[in-house]
């Protein structure tokens, strides 16, 4: 009910001139934000979803969309209750990249010592799982985005690829480095160097995509698999989440060095030992996130 009211409040604030004076309105569980929507949803409320919304733009990603995601991660990661936070888009696209219009008359001058794009590591740097729910359309930075996150579900009809090098520049948040870690080089140069799109089940064969849905079970799907995650330690989910991306970023030694570290971390926490004994016993276990 509060995400329709919110919803109904948006559809009537929708002028640019009203958010900018208003940017950050309050609402009873989360700030209104100009391209982005926020949600406590699940049964316990504890799942973040985010929803870019610049649906006219195909959810380009104007850097006033990528501040306002920004200060969403910022709010569901402060938020005691928040297990898991999803990612999706509002109509046709997920995203369909950097707003090429806003970057169109920019020189070397300006994106090289300016902030420019400055907000695009924050989902890649959120202690919490994020999960995207690629709804359509996830090109350049929206492919990008959506390979920030932890988890990437998509909907049947999702169209991925980095289209950068048809209007003569190349990715610039992980296009070429994450493409090739789950698909290969072969694959990676494809697709960086055609800017052909490729399907949400291509995606899948190459491992950038772990489940396909029919449009209508994507968001539930994510939110049944966000609530699983959630059920579980926040503070034990953190570890291994650092655990498995630091595979992803370092060597193999280092990175079982580092799981070794987390693992032996783990019996820190009151959780590992409240884990254990409730498998013993044979009951639930019921987590504090200590
Ligand atoms: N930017 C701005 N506007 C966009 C847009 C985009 N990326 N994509 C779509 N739009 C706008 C269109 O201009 C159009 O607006 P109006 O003309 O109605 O005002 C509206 O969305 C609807 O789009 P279309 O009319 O084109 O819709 P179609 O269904 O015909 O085509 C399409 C859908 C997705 C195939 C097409 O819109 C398209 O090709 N879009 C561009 C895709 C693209 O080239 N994306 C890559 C952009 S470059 C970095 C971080 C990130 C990046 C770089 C650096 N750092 C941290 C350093 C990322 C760069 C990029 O993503």
């Amino acid at each position: 009910m509060a995400g329709i009211m919110r919803r109904l409040v948006l559809s009537s604030l929708q002028t640019p001139s009203i958010f900018s004076a208003f940017r950050c309105l309050s609402t009873s569980n989360s700030l209104l934000r100009e391209f982005v929507l926020t949600e406590k949803v699940g049964e316990k409320k504890n799942i973040g979803l985010i929803t870019l919304n610049r649906p006219k733009a195909l959810n380009a990603l104007c850097d006033a969309l990528m501040k306002d995601l920004s200060d969403a991660i910022d709010e569901f990661e402060k938020d005691k209750d928040i297990g898991t936070i999803i990612l999706t888009g509002q109509g046709k696209a997920f995203a369909a990249g950097a707003d090429i219009k806003e970057m169109q008359n920019k020189n070397f001058a300006e994106v090289f010592s300016g902030s420019f794009l400055s907000h695009w590591l924050r989902v890649s740097t959120c202690r919490k799982p994020v999960i995207a729910a690629v709804n359509g359309y996830a090109l350049g930075g929206g492919c990008e985005l959506a390979m920030m996150c932890d988890i990437t579900f998509a909907s049947e009809n999702a169209k991925f690829g980095q289209p950068e090098i048809l209007i003569g520049t190349i990715p610039g948040a992980g296009g070429t480095q994450r493409i090739i870690k789950t698909a290969g080089k072969s694959k990676a140069m494809e697709i960086c160097l055609t800017g052909d799109q490729f399907t949400a089940q291509e995606a899948e064969k190459m491992g950038l995509v772990s489940k396909v849905l029919p449009p209508d079970q994507l968001l539930p799907q994510a939110i049944k698999t966000a609530e699983k995650i959630s059920s579980n330690s926040k503070i034990i989910v953190s570890m291994a989440k650092e655990a498995v991306n630091r595979a992803y970023e370092t060597t193999l030694q280092e990175g079982l060095l580092c799981e070794r570290r987390l693992f032996h971390a783990s019996f820190a926490t009151e959780d590992r030992a409240e884990g254990m004994s409730a498998f013993v016993e044979k009951r639930p276990p019921k987590f504090q996130d200590k």
